[in-house]
């Protein structure tokens, strides 16, 4: 019995120190070899939705041979793959329609261990006020968050930003421009009329400062452009509870929001730079890679050579932008699910798709194909930065390309017409450029369809073009505001500031001239003049959606007709000095005896054997509307 209790203990001890042993080997196994998880995208996403399954991207260590399942029996998980590394995992999870919203968090198991992915099914958001999209009933007004208003100073240097990153004399560091100035200044925004803010890229970017001895340093990411997480907010503009109050705030007021995104490239400080999901995530690596040449003519030419069209679609923008892969099916796929996640999640009406045209074609028309699945009045427009309505033509959504490919993209920017506008209302080209480059118009399915910069962030300001004077700049923005399609101004501009090249453009908007008693002689005469024509464009139906129709045009002068049933409405544009014009409306319909009345500019005429005379006044826009 003792012998027997002595050996007990011994067998007792020996294995209580075994087993310790064991533990403590298989604890620091374990800790070593445990899956771990630090980002799952999507965070989040909906039950009863177009999507489904959606599929995550979790990013960990030690995610080899693992498997994940949910805890609710209504959502499924399967095609698991994991990279070669253990650090992304991809899953689909199927989502059952009855789910409710809440956390639903995901349980990844490994032989070693097991740990979990935060997930969670939203509350969709009200179809009746958010994803409105947009139309020629609007006028879309750019806003560079960074550099139009500062209203929280709290979020303007970051613990992990050096100092130069934040100083406001630096035209290439971030200045302090946030969500709640934006949403401050929504007030403003509504009295000058415009109906849509497009903002800048929100993503989240790098916090730090680029240093090197060239001109453009040092420099910072205050743009937008260079994502170093899809799915966060930009800290220094705040944050994502923020970005839906002021989608919410600029809803109530009647003002649409425009998200944009890059799907083209991230920041090269982004996490995937250094340990990619798959190695084929981006278009080569940040050691090895090609840059864009930008030969963007071989995108619509049936000469191009396949070296130079990978080039060009591949190719890095910028050595710190890496190029990102539709071709691989799991890029096209997180991309098309990011897009559909940021609409969602805030209740935006569009999107502003930057460098499309560096993207196959089939990724624009499943990415277009797959926001209106789900939100049947989404809008989309790309960013096709060529001064030619043949290319940008190619790229807008409604026919077929002849490679077999319709991209469903909603609009386009028409970089031709603005340039046209410019030369014209610069006086380095006759006002006839106007409608020679209109004619153009019939290469798109439909030119209504068109959005129409006044000038943008990549562009020089009016006021600083070569031959530009007030009375040019507020031609140029009427001209913008009465041609067919989406017209889109640039902030300040409806107060004429000046500023160069990028970054002399991104100039910060003087704050006293968000308020009227705060303006310039200079800044009032233009802003009152913006208004008024988008006034004009919101009160005639004729002008956002009629059909235009020449009706004059020599060097000097231009006149056209906007007509929406019996609605006619004429603008005249005259550069010169003022002078008597006949006009033949009879040819639109316009009856003999009826009268034009100026609606902006003192000017009348009456009908008479299908003329109207019209005395217009030098360096103006007049619009008349036929009573
Ligand atoms: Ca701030
Ligand atoms: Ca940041
Ligand atoms: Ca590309």
């Amino acid at each position: 019995m003792m012998t027997a209790t002595k050996k007990h203990k011994k067998h007792k001890r020996f294995s209580v120190s075994l087993l310790c042993f064991l533990c403590f080997f298989v604890a620091n196994f374990c800790y070593a070899q445990s899956p771990a998880v630090t980002k799952v995208d999507p965070p989040s996403w909906w039950a009863k939705h177009t999507i489904n399954p959606v599929r995550l991207l979790v990013r960990g260590s030690n995610l080899r041979g693992a498997r994940v399942r949910s805890m609710n029996p209504e959502m499924r998980t399967s095609g698991i793959s994991v990279n070669e590394k253990g650090t992304y995992l991809f899953v689909d999870v199927e989502i059952s329609p009855s789910l409710r919203p809440g956390q639903y968090p995901l349980l990844v198991e490994s032989a070693s261990g097991s740990t979990m992915i935060p997930f969670s099914l939203e509350a969709p958001l009200n179809t009746q006020s958010n994803f409105q999209g947009i139309t020629t009933d609007d006028v879309i007004y750019l806003i560079m968050t960074d550099r139009f208003a500062d209203n929280d100073p709290s979020n303007n240097a970051p613990k992990d930003s050096p100092p130069e990153a934040n100083d406001r004399n630096n035209p290439r560091s971030f200045h302090g421009g946030d969500l709640r100035g934006v949403i401050n200044q929504l007030p403003y925004l509504k009295d000058l009329g415009v109906t849509a803010l497009w903002l800048t890229p929100w993503y989240d970017n790098w916090n730090g400062v680029n240093r090197c001895d060239k001109r453009w340093c040092p420099n910072t990411y205050y743009h937008g452009y260079h994502a170093i997480d899809y799915y966060a907010v930009e800290d220094r503009f705040g944050d994502l509870a923020t970005l839906r109050e002021l989608v919410r705030k600029a809803h109530a007021l009647g003002l649409k929001v425009i998200q944009d995104q890059v799907a083209n490239h991230v920041g090269s400080q982004h996490p995937w730079v250094r340990d990619p999901p798959l190695p084929n995530w981006f278009h080569g690596t940040l050691a090895q890679h090609q840059l864009n040449k930008f030969r963007n003519l071989v995108l619509l030419s049936p000469h191009a050579n396949q070296l130079d069209i990978r080039n060009t679609l591949d190719g890095w923008f910028s050595d710190d932008l890496p190029d990102m892969n539709q071709d691989e099916p799991e890029v096209a796929r997180y991309e098309i699910q990011n897009a559909l996640w940021w609409v969602g999640v805030t209740g935006i009406d569009g999107i502003r798709q930057d460098t499309i045209q560096y993207m196959p074609r089939f990724f624009i028309r499943d990415l277009s194909v797959a926001l209106h699945r789900q939100y049947p009045k989404l809008w989309m427009v790309g960013e096709v930065f060529e001064r030619d309505a043949a290319h940008t033509a190619y790229f807008i959504g409604g026919h077929t390309g002849r490679d077999g490919i319709d991209t469903k993209l909603d609009s386009v920017f028409d970089f031709a017409l603005w340039n046209a506008s410019l030369l014209v209302f610069t006086n380095k080209a006759p006002m006839r450029s106007l409608p020679q480059q209109l004619k153009y118009d019939g290469l798109y399915p439909d030119a209504s369809k068109v959005t129409v910069l006044a000038n943008n962030h990549d562009t020089m300001r009016f006021m600083s073009l070569e031959g530009a004077t007030t009375a040019g700049a507020m031609m140029h923005v009427a001209f913008v505001l009465s041609v067919r399609g989406i017209p889109q101004l640039y902030a300040g501009e409806e107060i004429a500031m000046e500023g160069k090249e990028d970054p002399d453009n991104r100039r910060d908007f003087p704050g006293d001239a968000f308020k009227a008693e705060g303006r310039k002689p200079n800044e009032r005469e233009m802003f009152d003049w913006t208004r008024s024509w988008i006034k004009v464009r919101r009160e005639q139906a004729a002008l956002r959606g009629g059909k235009l129709i020449d009706l004059f045009v020599d060097d000097d002068t231009y006149v056209f007709a906007r007509q929406l049933g019996a609605e006619t409405i004429v603008i005249a544009f005259n550069r010169d000095k003022p002078r008597q014009v006949s006009v033949p409306v009879g040819v639109i319909g316009v009856k003999d005896g009826v009268m034009l009345r100026g609606l902006i500019g003192d000017v009348s005429g009456r009908v008479e054997k299908g003329q109207v005379v019209l005395s217009l006044p030098g360096q103006s826009a007049v619009a008349l509307k036929a009573f």
